[in-house]
Parts: C-alpha cells; sequence; structure tokens
C-alpha cells in the first residue's frame, strides 16, 4: 500500500510540475512555446495538444492557444506551422528565412512559415468540450472558431488533393511533424541540391547525435527554396517540390478531425451545407485511404511518394494513428494491433517507438528514428480505445506515465527496457510542453 501511495503523490507532484512547465512556457500573446531556448514561438500541432493539457485546469488559457493560433491564419483557410510572435533569433530558419509575405493571403498581421502540420484542430476542439466543466461556455467558443477550422479543410481538399481522391499532400518533411523519420530517406536521395550557407540553432541547445544531420538541413532548406521561388503557390508546388507525400499521419487528423467537425455542427445545429461537405468528403477520404495507404503484405499503413509515383513501404508510429480516426474495419484493426505487439511491442520495449524496431534504419536515441513521442502515444491509447482494445491502450498509457516518472517532461524517450541511462532514457529538449500537456491528459 505504501508503494501505491508513493506512486499516488508522485503522480500528483508530477501533475504539478507539468503545470508548472505549460505555465513557464507561456508568452504575452496568449500562446505556449513547446520548449524554451529550442523552440521559442507557436507551433500548430504542439499549440493543439497543449490546449488539451490546459483545458484541464485553465480552460480560458487553452482556448487562447487556439484563438492565437487562429488568428494567423492566411486569406485561403492555410493554417502555417510557425507564428512568428516575437523576434527570438535563437531558432533556424526563422521569419527572415521564411518570407510568408510572398503569398498574397499570407497572414498581414504576423510573420509565419509557408509549411502546415498535421490538422489536430476539429478533435482538439471536441476535446475541450469533453474536458469541460462548462459546456455552455466552450459552445460559444467553438461557435465563434469552428468556421476557420473548416476553412482550413477546405482548404486542403480544394488546393491539396491533386487527384481528387481524398488525400491531401505534404510537400516538406517539416509538414509531417516527423522531421527527419527514414521514411523520407529514400525521397532524398532522389534531390540533388545545392550547397547553402546556414548556421543552425538546434545544435546549440541539443546533443547534436540527436538531432537531424546537416546534410538533411540542406536538404529541408532547399525544398523551401523551390517553394519560395514560386510566392508558395500550390499549383506550383505540386508541379515542382521534389518533396509530394501523402502520409498516413497527417490524413488520418484530417479525418479524425472531419469527424469532430461533424458533431460539433450536428451539435449546434443548422450548417447543413458544410456537414454535407464533410461527409461527402470524409466517406471518400476514408475508402482511398484503406485502398491506397493500406500494405497487404505489411499488414500495415503506409506512405505514398506522389513525386516519384510509388508507396514507401516502412511501418512507423505513424502507421497506428488511422485507428483514432476510425479507419480501419475491425477484422484490419486486428492485423494492424498484430503488428503494433509483434515489431513494436516485445517486452523489452516500451510502446510506442516512433519506427520500427525490427529494422535496420531504427535508431533509438534519434529524434523521429526511432525515440518514442508522447503526441505519438497520446493519439495511439485515443485509437485502441476506440477500437475495445482496453488492456493494450492501458498498457501504452502507463508505460508513457512511467517514462515520465522515471525521465522527466523531455522532448523523446528511448524504447529499449534494457538501457540504463545515467541521465534517465529521455533526450531532446527539457521542459517539453506537449510530453506535460499530454501527461496531465493521460492522468484524467
Ligand atoms: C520539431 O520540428 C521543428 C520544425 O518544425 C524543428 O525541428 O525545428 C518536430 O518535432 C515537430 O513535430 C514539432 O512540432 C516541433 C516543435 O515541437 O519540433
Amino acid at each position: 500500500n505504501t508503494v501505491v501511495y508513493d506512486i499516488l503523490f508522485m503522480k500528483e507532484d508530477l501533475q504539478i510540475e507539468a503545470q508548472k512547465i505549460l505555465d513557464e512556457n507561456a508568452q504575452e500573446g496568449g500562446f505556449t512555446i513547446p520548449s524554451k531556448g529550442l523552440y521559442p514561438f507557436q507551433w500548430k500541432w504542439d499549440s493543439g495538444f497543449i490546449a488539451i493539457g490546459l483545458a484541464h485546469y485553465d480552460m480560458k488559457r487553452a482556448q487562447q492557444e487556439i484563438s492565437s493560433l487562429l488568428d494567423a491564419q492566411w486569406e485561403n483557410g492555410f493554417i502555417p506551422h510557425i507564428v512568428f510572435h516575437n523576434e527570438s533569433d535563437s531558432y533556424f530558419p526563422g521569419p527572415d528565412f521564411h518570407q510568408s509575405f510572398l503569398h498574397p493571403l499570407a497572414s498581414k498581421k504576423y510573420k509565419t512559415t509557408g509549411l502546415t502540420q498535421p490538422p489536430v484542430l476539429g478533435f482538439v476542439l471536441e476535446k475541450m468540450l469533453e474536458i469541460s466543466k462548462n459546456a455552455s461556455s466552450v459552445m460559444s467558443f467553438i461557435k465563434t472558431h469552428i468556421d476557420k477550422v473548416y476553412e482550413n479543410h477546405r482548404y486542403f481538399y480544394t488546393n491539396r488533393d491533386i487527384h481528387n481522391e481524398g488525400l491531401v499532400y505534404i510537400y516538406h518533411n517539416w509538414e509531417s511533424g516527423t522531421d527527419n523519420s527514414p521514411v523520407w530517406d529514400e525521397i532524398w536521395e532522389t534531390v540533388d541540391a545545392p550547397q547553402y550557407t546556414f548556421q543552425r540553432k538546434d545544435t546549440t541547445h541539443v546533443d547534436a547525435s540527436q538531432r537531424p544531420s546537416d546534410k538533411e538541413y540542406n536538404l529541408y532548406v532547399h525544398v523551401i527554396e523551390i517553394a519560395k521561388k514560386y510566392q508558395y503557390d500550390d499549383q506550383k508546388i505540386a508541379a515542382l517540390s521534389p518533396f509530394l507525400v501523402q502520409d498516413p499521419l497527417f490524413n488520418a487528423m484530417l479525418i479524425r478531425s472531419n469527424e469532430a467537425l461533424m458533431n460539433l455542427y450536428k451539435r449546434i445545429g443548422g450548417n447543413q451545407e458544410k456537414i454535407d461537405y464533410l461527409t461527402h468528403h470524409q466517406e471518400k477520404s476514408k475508402a482511398r485511404f484503406n485502398e491506397k495507404l493500406f500494405d497487404i503484405d505489411l499488414n500495415a499503413y503506409i506512405y505514398f511518394d506522389l513525386r516519384n509515383n510509388k508507396p514507401i513501404r516502412h511501418i512507423t508510429s505513424s502507421s497506428f494513428t488511422p485507428l483514432y480516426a476510425g479507419i480501419p474495419s475491425k477484422d484490419r484493426a486486428e492485423k494492424l494491433i498484430q503488428v503494433l505487439l509483434d515489431r513494436f511491442g516485445g517486452e523489452d520495449q516500451y510502446l510506442c517507438a516512433s519506427f520500427d524496431p525490427t529494422s535496420e534504419l531504427y535508431n533509438p536515441k534519434k529524434y523521429w528514428r526511432g525515440p518514442i513521442w508522447m503526441n505519438l502515444n497520446w493519439l495511439l491509447y485515443q485509437g485502441l480505445k476506440r477500437y475495445e482494445y482496453e488492456a493494450l491502450a492501458e498498457r501504452v498509457k502507463n508505460e508513457s506515465i512511467e517514462l515520465i516518472t522515471s525521465s522527466g517532461f523531455k522532448e523523446y524517450f528511448d524504447a529499449r527496457k534494457a538501457i540504463q541511462e545515467a541521465s534517465g532514457r529521455g533526450y531532446g529538449g527539457d521542459n517539453f510542453s506537449w510530453s506535460a500537456a499530454l501527461f496531465i491528459d493521460l492522468l484524467h
């Protein structure tokens, strides 16, 4: 019993610690940075996850988090992946590099990037309502903001679904959120980039061995230079970007958020045209997702490289996110979860590595090439619950809590149980906001 009490106290202390991190990362202007020094601005999907954590103890701040992001939405519905609210020079590439003003419909109020990130806002609004103890006040917030998220979905289907098949593309690895995943390696081999001159800042905060290489950064810069050359024009990008991918995580988030928007509009009442639009796209997207992004030999969801017109057959933590969006049939979900257990879930591993631990490209310490990320674990947890794999969902939740308890609110974590690192098993940035925010949600 003492042990149980200790854990309970520890969790309570950690919850206070998590709130402290979110409070210390709060900025003037109502948004929260992901991690001091390393990421000094507002990031799109980070803000979504942060709002879920904040909703548990400060709903007003959760709302500010979302409205400050939406305030930087472009006139065409696009929501940028970074909003440069302040003048910090500790980040590369900053506002002077990205030059969002090149696009005629870019935000006039804020400097931003011309890239986006996974569309999480729909389901974040729904979660906030679910967490809320004062539904009517959150509902009025949702009523005044939901159309912006809807416009963002329209932007995706209008501009980023080049075959009109219900699947949208990303044109840069930074849009995936899973920046240096081995999934992109083969694409990079096809790209012939000049050598650019730039000064990285990330490696002054985090050990370079835990970050992407300089060669990779040169490629990341190159793809943005191409987009800038064409004023971030979507059609030109679709025609010319060497990186053009249908990503399972990105598309699953869009589908899960479509569903959330439909639920919320039904609750609000009226809005039939919007509901019809979303319903049409939802059915089409889900069907095509299952046709095109499921690999029947691997029994897992994979990626499609539109530029080179071929599937990219790797299994990552993104491969399991379609569960949260209700995409697989029960039968398919069972097969997928068997793959999760076989490859990612051995007794010697915490769930869930970001890249297939049985692959020779797996690197348990390097950023998105293997370590565990709390936001992907949270998405997996939600997905397993949706398909009623209760015991496995509990395992993901408990292991997430255990990792944070033993190593702190790090950016990413080592999945190998056997290693005993003197400094814990966490890597990357410290006091990381979405690790703190989603920890709070998992405890509830
Ligand atoms: C990481 O990405 C940024 C670029 O967007 C970077 O490395 O500088 C990724 O983990 C991304 O998913 C995340 O949103 C961002 C901020 O936490 O950091």
